[in-house]
């Protein structure tokens, strides 16, 4: 739970600095990315400097709400406050933590329950289905508010809870949702943008390699492989895998499942999600990655049918 007094000493601390830097994590989802921006947006008009790091490029389906900005590289500079935004640990920042970590004074902004501090304030809350509402009630707390911002804060929160559809999801979540809808978007473009969405290269990937997917344990296993030559064949690259795994995991007597990504030759990026009642985040943890009870990731080298061979055993293990 969020200490209004935390509220209070982050307003602080931002008031006294005058350049701020966000950062984003690794592999950015909207909500990362939303909520970075919708907090430059807002504090800028307390006439601060700001600017928002991430390792990796923006995602093309915001372009509607970010085409202007920019994500930036680590610079070595030494800003006055550091901000980490959805992130949880400082692993998540990547090479940027080298930013971070000469920042003068620190934050973090989180609703991992994995979350592992790295931080002298951490304003972190679990229940919270996106960091995107965490940032609402504090930059509604400044009365810093405004369309755009809300906007933003509105497209993070569906990514990061599926529009509503996830567990996540609880009453505060649709007060939150009701509050944003005072103020003037377009909602509906919001979600198709968000949502939706997808360019046909996306839909070839996912017919190419859902087709190829295979279960186990009765159907209640499934993984879902996508190579180099997946990518290269349908003119895509391992940002385009998002929503793939959710056709999976929407399969009825499926209890897990997960996205195996290649990344690099033996290095594979794993997403994980769960039905009912296997943890997500702690399968996740095992192989040293985390996220979320019915959403995780990991990553792991090796061979593919190793790799494999490890996340069908995890799951074996965690069936009733
Ligand atoms: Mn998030």
């Amino acid at each position: 739970m969020i200490k209004t007094t935390d509220f209070d000493v982050l307003e602080k601390k931002i008031k006294r600095a005058t350049d701020i830097a966000l950062f984003c994590h690794i592999s950015p989802d909207p909500d990362t990315i939303c909520s970075a921006f919708a907090m430059k947006k807002a504090i800028e008009k307390l006439k601060k400097n700001v600017k928002v790091f991430c390792d990796d490029e923006k995602l093309e389906n915001l372009n509607f709400l970010i085409a202007d900005e920019t994500l930036f590289k680590s610079d070595g500079k030494i800003y006055d406050l550091a901000i980490g935004i959805d992130s949880s640990d400082i692993q998540r920042i990547g090479n940027c933590s080298n930013t971070f970590l000469l920042a003068k004074d620190s934050a973090a902004i989180d609703h991992h329950k994995s979350h592992v501090q790295y931080s002298s304030l951490s304003i972190l809350d679990e229940n919270s289905s996106s960091c995107s509402e965490i940032i609402f009630k504090f930059l509604k707390y400044m009365n810093l508010l405004d369309n755009k911002v809300v906007q933003l804060l509105f497209a993070g929160m569906i990514a990061d809870n599926g529009c509503f559809q996830y567990s996540s999801v609880s009453k505060e979540t649709h007060e939150i949702a009701a509050e944003m809808y005072g103020y003037k978007f377009d909602v509906d473009e919001t979600i198709y943008n968000v949502f939706r969405s997808k360019r046909r290269n996306v839909f070839d990937l996912s017919n190419r390699v859902l087709g190829k997917s295979k279960f186990y344990e009765d159907g209640q296993i499934a993984i879902v492989r996508m190579t180099k030559e997946d990518f290269e064949a349908t003119n895509t690259v391992l940002s385009d895998t998002g929503g793939i795994i959710s056709s999976l995991i929407n399969v009825k007597d499926v209890e897990i499942a997960f996205a195996v990504s290649e990344v690099n030759k033996y290095s594979y990026k794993i997403s994980i999600r769960t039905k009912k009642y296997i943890d997500a985040n702690e399968c996740a943890s095992i192989f040293g990655g985390g996220g979320h009870v019915r959403a995780a990731g990991c990553r792991l080298n090796g061979h593919i049918e190793d790799v494999c061979d490890k996340l069908l055993k995890a799951a074996k293990d965690r069936l009733i």
